[in-house]
């Protein structure tokens, strides 16, 4: 149908977190082409750790859904987690160019922070509708903050065109909306509990970028 689902009305609801995490400071820096490089730099290799740490949750949660009734959103999933392989070579061949040494990189503490949530996903009792709920929000954040770096008007170093385009495409933006078609089909079948546990980890994912976008950017 039309109607407007779960995901959408929470969106709205907290529709300033939301923007403090897809109109950060260290994005809208990457628009007006003011962006400080060795933030950029940072950005790239921490990133380069988080999704490491990513394909994991996508494990997770790939697994949540082959245990779960039908199982019939697996091919999505599965193709997000496949696609996780070209990303980390993405990461590797920009690294190169930024002369950034991933294998001198370590997490920083928002990032730690990040990861362990992460991490938390493994455990069998978290289950599956806050676990895609989750997955969406994550891609959501990073499809939407990037997309605006590529839009009429965008100022965006050339050199940063390719990174903004990964995450900014119309493709990327499609398997967003996809995930969020899976996400509101679950929290409409979802307990009111479920869907309360689902809710505060979308709030959660919009905390912990605001604060990975808050570590990218500082000059510590
Ligand atoms: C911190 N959030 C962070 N990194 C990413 N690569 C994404 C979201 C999107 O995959």
């Amino acid at each position: 149908g039309v109607e407007a689902g779960t995901t959408a009305a929470w969106m709205a609801r907290h529709r300033g977190m939301y923007e403090r995490a897809t109109r950060h400071p260290f994005t809208v820096s990457i628009r007006d082409g003011t962006v400080d490089l060795s933030a950029f730099r940072r950005w790239l290799g921490q990133d380069y750790m988080f999704v490491k740490e990513f394909v994991a949750f996508l494990a997770s949660v790939l697994l949540k859904c082959c245990r779960q009734s039908d199982g019939s959103d697996m091919e999505i999933i599965l193709s997000g987690l496949a696609s996780l392989s070209d990303e980390l070579s993405w990461f590797k061949k920009e690294a190169e160019k930024w002369s950034v040494n991933l294998a001198e990189v370590s997490p920083l503490k928002s990032n730690t922070e990040y990861c362990r949530f992460l991490q938390s996903f493994s455990e069998p009792e978290i289950s599956y509708v806050v676990a895609i709920t989750t997955f969406w929000i994550i891609e959501t954040v990073y499809q939407d903050s990037f997309a605006f770096c590529t839009e009429e008007g965008n100022k965006t170093p050339p050199e940063l065109l390719g990174t903004c385009q990964r995450w900014g495409s119309p493709e990327f933006k499609q398997y967003c909306q996809s995930l969020q078609r899976i996400a509101d089909r679950c929290l409409a079948e979802a307990s009111a509990d479920a869907a309360r546990s689902a809710e505060e980890a979308f709030l959660r994912v919009l905390e912990l970028e605001i604060g990975f976008w808050d570590m990218s950017s500082s000059r510590s």
